[in-house]
């Protein structure tokens, strides 16, 4: 059996963490090694070129023994429940400690730290909030489960006054303390049910966000959200009128502004971003920039320039009155959900909404409603293509096709003047793509390669 020297620190998983992790642990000296459970991980000949000498083991954790590692450092997409690994998560104040990525970054980080965690919209937030900080003059680094990892920003930017992180529920599953100067709670859907087995363990993971945190942000309207611990000061948003000192969207001037409790911020007329559940993204990184003290004015202008990012509702194309939207990060129905609900309403004709994949066990009955209201068909494809057919049929016409590029044939088959044709799929991609922006990327190829023109 092969065994972790005293002293040494155990990596587990060679991705994109786990490289960080060996940066990290190389530019502080520490003795380490490595373990991922595939027998050939992708990354391996690129790991032994950069760095020689470190011992990497694969295969089967019980194959090896950590009872005398220093400290084990698990990737977030490792199961922690994982034969092997779990008996040493159980173990109580004996054997190494069981740490993530960014236990590490909080151990080494000297600024302040804005953390955003959530089912969805952290991404969107994470990059405003960053954004704003950029444009009030801060030197700030922005990463995490978005773009760069943790540890790679520490190296990247040293001199940095603010770290912006989006952080997962598998990062914090393993983030004990994080002191954040700010930490958002957006939003809280079924999610990643196959990796916290139910809602109780994927909450109490983002709980953890708030440990140690000066302020809060949370959904006034999603009461899960709210923090289980004391935090100094709370701030709330919703996407009604708020009560007290909420932020929330209220009529002002004949208009729909963005306000904070009485006072109006702006017209949500002159944010870039469409659709209401960007008003509340607007209105988290809003809030979380007040509580760091950054101006309303810097914040206002970013908040009228940024379109949004790639694969969370963009606009593709606009052909023959009918309009393709990617949004392949839809990956869970609570996200879905806020999808149509933000083109549906808004539409001349009906939605063709394409959907499946992956859908980690959640349950999609509750996309059956808005459907009804909004949709001429509903095209899935992927893994959980009947699954999805069975909960929608009788309520909603559904066409069950094999893949994407089926999916997108058919949409274009019976869309009219006037009507939206949406992948927004409720599910991860990875049945049938290596990622969620493979998956968009293969919808706007679609489209640029006359895809639309066929038929
Ligand atoms: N591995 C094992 N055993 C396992 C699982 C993985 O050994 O059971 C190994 C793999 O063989 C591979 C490595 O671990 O060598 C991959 O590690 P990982 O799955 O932790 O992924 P990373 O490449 O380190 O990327 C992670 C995040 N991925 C996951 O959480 C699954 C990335 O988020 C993140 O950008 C990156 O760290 C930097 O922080 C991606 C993601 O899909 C975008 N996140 C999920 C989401 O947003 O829903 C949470
Ligand atoms: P995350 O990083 O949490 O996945 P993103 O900002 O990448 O979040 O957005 C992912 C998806 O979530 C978008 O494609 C959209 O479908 C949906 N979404 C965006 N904002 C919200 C919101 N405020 N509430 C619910 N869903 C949202």
């Amino acid at each position: 059996m092969a065994k972790v020297p005293p002293e040494y620190t155990l990596v587990i998983g060679l991705g994109v963490s786990g490289l960080a992790i060996a940066r990290h642990l190389k530019r502080l000296g520490v003795a380490f090694m490595i373990a991922d459970t595939r027998e050939t991980p992708a990354g391996l000949e690129t790991f032994r070129a950069a760095f020689p000498g470190v011992e990497v083991v694969c295969g089967p954790l019980q194959a090896l023994d950590m009872r005398e590692a220093r400290e084990i450092v698990v990737s977030p997409g490792v199961d922690l429940r994982m034969p092997g690994l779990v008996e040493y998560v159980n173990a109580e104040g004996e054997g190494p400690h069981v740490v993530g990525e960014i236990a590490l970054f909080v151990r080494a980080c000297r600024a302040p730290i804005a953390a955003i965690t959530g089912s969805n919209a952290k991404s969107t937030v994470t990059t405003l909030l960053g954004e704003m900080a950029w444009e009030a003059g801060l030197r700030v680094a922005v990463g995490g489960n978005l773009g760069t990892p943790a540890l790679d920003l520490l190296a990247d930017a040293p001199d940095a006054e603010l770290f912006v992180l989006e952080l997962s529920s598998f990062q914090l599953e393993t983030t004990a303390w994080l002191s954040a100067e700010t930490a958002a709670f957006l939003n809280l859907c079924e999610d990643h049910l196959d990796r916290h087995g139910d809602m109780h363990g994927y909450r109490a993971a983002k709980q953890r966000v708030f440990r140690g945190a000066r302020h809060a942000v949370v959904n006034a309207d999603d009461t899960a959200t709210w923090p289980d611990t004391d935090v100094r000061e709370v701030a709330r948003f919703t996407t009604q009128a708020p009560s007290g000192g909420d932020w929330g969207i209220a009529e002002h001037a004949g208009e729909s502004w963005l306000v904070h409790g009485d006072t109006p911020l702006m017209s949500t007329r002159r944010v870039r971003m469409p659709g209401r559940h960007n008003h509340a993204n607007a209105l988290a990184a809003l809030a979380m920039g007040t509580q760091l003290g950054l101006p309303l004015t810097a914040m206002r202008r970013v908040l009228e320039r940024f379109p949004g990012l790639p694969h969370r509702g963009e606009l593709v194309v606009e052909r023959d009155g009918v309009r393709w939207i990617n949004d392949s990060k839809g990956t869970n129905v609570g996200a879905t959900l806020a999808a149509i609900d933000g083109v549906g309403p808004v539409l001349e004709g009906r939605l063709i909404l394409l959907a499946g994949g992956d859908g980690k066990g959640a349950d999609f009955t509750p996309l059956v409603e808005p459907l009804m209201r909004h949709a001429r068909e509903v095209v899935v494809f992927g893994r959980d293509a009947q699954r999805l057919e069975h909960v929608m049929s009788g309520h909603v016409p559904v066409t069950c096709v094999a893949d994407l590029d089926a999916a997108m044939q058919r949409a274009h088959t019976i869309a009219c003047a006037g009507d939206a044709i949406m992948l927004s799929p409720a599910c991860a991609s990875l049945d049938q793509f290596p990622d969620y922006m493979a998956r968009g990327d293969a919808f706007r190829q679609w489209l640029t390669q006359g895809g639309a023109t066929i038929c």
